[in-house]
């Protein structure tokens, strides 16, 4: 009875697996990625930042372009220079959510 009980183990696993993707695909494809980059510019009257963007695996590849934010005060708070991590969802190439200023101890 060995391999018939491996194999109800199999078919467990596969069941498993499509109810994953199952539940992943319901999320309307929205997969979130971090960001990492320095910002370049900030442009307060755009409300962009300028950032040169690391590659985001699945994303998009590192290069400096600009971004909107999901939120106005982070403008404020970010200036040329400062190493941010973001959080950015597939379909959505412009907009940096969730903006975090890293330490400047990180600066080089
Ligand atoms: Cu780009």
């Amino acid at each position: 009875m060995k391999s018939q009980h491996a194999r109800s183990l199999v078919v467990v696993g596969v069941i498993l697996a499509l109810c994953l993707s199952t539940a992943y695909a319901q999320q309307g494809g929205k997969k979130e990625h971090t960001f990492r980059g320095k910002v370049e510019k900030v442009d307060a009257k755009a409300k962009t930042l300028t950032v040169n963007g690391e590659n985001v695996e699945g994303w998009m590849a590192a290069m400096t372009m600009s971004y909107a934010v999901d939120k106005e005060e982070v403008i404020n708070k970010v200036k040329a220079g400062d190493q941010i991590t973001a959080k950015v969802y597939d379909g959505d190439f412009k907009t940096l959510h969730d903006v975090q200023v890293l330490p400047a101890k990180n600066k080089k």
